[in-house]
């Protein structure tokens, strides 16, 4: 059955299920969720997780003793049904203050501001127990040309980092940060728009092993990526910290469908990847609820979120496991890809002197090799289609 439990570490935003359906074109379609009510919901349904935004357990702007008392009732559903929160992260794009970005606004009050709201919630983060921060930097971005010098930008962006990297060291936290990519929306252009960029700006920061990515499906699919690539990259690098699943339909405004919707064989693909190599992390679903729905239809579509994980993790082990795929994926030599090029030890005058490798070698006979993959990848989809 594809029941969820809490082995499988399914996690949900409470901005998810709490999404009351506003867009900009159509007011909102579902009242508020009560955060208590939805830890209790996700509990029954088999998650293991809750993650949040600062203002989506505290409303902006409330006052300290109200603050204390949100968190507290928070803590309580989180106690009572034993689910974890391991990634928090911060909202620096509702408020009108942000309209020009966080971390890279041109006015620098506003970036101070956006520093002391990240590290406040950066120790409620913490004293729940988080291990991921995430940082989605939606509005740090533009809609023209002048309005934004984007290397200066970048120097913020890192200066917010850096220091947020070390405020994290001097509190003792065991905080890990997961940078999250999008091309556009709600910016015409966003700073550090995909998984690559991401990547390269790490690198640059001054404790780059404090700093990964959390891709999200949709994200990539809007500049028309392959996210399965994306992912797999990120887990070459070591930095897939973090990951939000949902479902895109090409390249269009981010639609955050359910996970399996959309691109269903990209969804595959990610599947076995994510399960074949092992990745520990939590399955955060980063959805919403079509506006077209009522609260049975939200719970409805955070169900069928884990479900199609399930079934596709199901169907992504019945195609490794198939001796017909194994000796497909031989077939269309996987294993000679897994080998390194060349020989141990062997340097550059050692390939010069093989003549095997260049003088003697027939071209012409490899150009004439079939890939067979073709084959490989009905068989892939006979076990997404459940027809094997
Ligand atoms: C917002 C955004 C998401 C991000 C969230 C984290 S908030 O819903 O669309 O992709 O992951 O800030
Ligand atoms: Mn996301
Ligand atoms: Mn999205
Ligand atoms: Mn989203």
């Amino acid at each position: 059955s594809y029941q969820p439990s809490p082995a499988d570490k399914f996690t949900f935003g409470l901005w998810t299920v709490g999404w009351q359906g506003r867009d900009p074109f159509g007011d909102a379609t579902r009242g508020a969720l009560d955060p208590v009510e939805s830890v209790h919901r996700l509990a029954e349904l088999g998650a293991y997780g809750v993650t949040f935004h600062d203002d989506d357990l505290i409303p902006f702007g409330s006052a300290p003793a109200e603050r204390e008392a949100h968190i507290k009732r928070f803590r309580e559903a989180l106690e009572a049904t034993g689910l974890k929160v391991p990634m928090a992260t911060t909202n620096l794009f509702t408020h009108p203050v942000f309209k020009d970005g966080a971390f890279t606004a041109n006015d620098r009050d506003v970036r101070r501001y956006a520093l002391r709201k990240t590290m406040r919630n950066i120790d409620l983060a913490a004293e729940l127990g988080a291990e991921v921060y995430v940082a989605w930097g939606g509005r740090e971005g533009a809609e023209s040309g002048a309005a934004k010098d984007v290397r200066a930008a970048l120097d913020r962006f890192k200066e917010a980092f850096d220091l947020l990297a070390s405020y994290v060291l001097e509190r003792g936290y065991n905080l890990r940060f997961a940078l999250e990519p999008k091309p556009n929306e709600p910016r015409g252009d966003i700073l550090l728009p995909t998984v690559g960029h991401a990547l390269a700006f790490i690198e640059k920061l001054e404790h780059p092993e404090l700093f990964g990515v959390n891709p999200e499906v949709g994200h990539e699919q809007m500049a028309g990526l392959n996210f399965p690539h994306g992912i797999a990259q990120a887990l070459w690098a070591d930095k897939l910290f973090h990951i939000d699943l949902n479902g895109q339909s090409g390249i269009k405004y981010d639609q955050d469908l359910r996970f399996g919707a959309g691109d269903l064989r990209s969804a595959f693909w990610l599947v076995d990847l994510l399960e074949s190599a092992g990745y520990g992390g939590p399955r955060h679903f980063d959805f919403k609820p079509p506006r077209t729905e009522d609260f049975s239809g939200v719970w409805a579509s955070a169900a069928g979120c884990m479900r199609n994980y399930l079934i596709l993790k199901e169907r992504a082990a019945a195609f490794r496991a198939d001796p017909e795929v194994q000796e497909a994926l031989r077939a269309a030599r996987l294993d000679e890809l897994a080998a390194p090029t060349l020989n141990e030890g062997e340097s550059a005058a050692d390939l010069l002197a093989d003549r095997s490798a260049f003088e003697d070698f027939d071209v012409d006979a490899a150009a004439a090799r079939g890939m067979a993959f073709e084959k490989l990848d009905q068989l892939a989809m006979d076990h997404l289609l459940g027809a094997r």
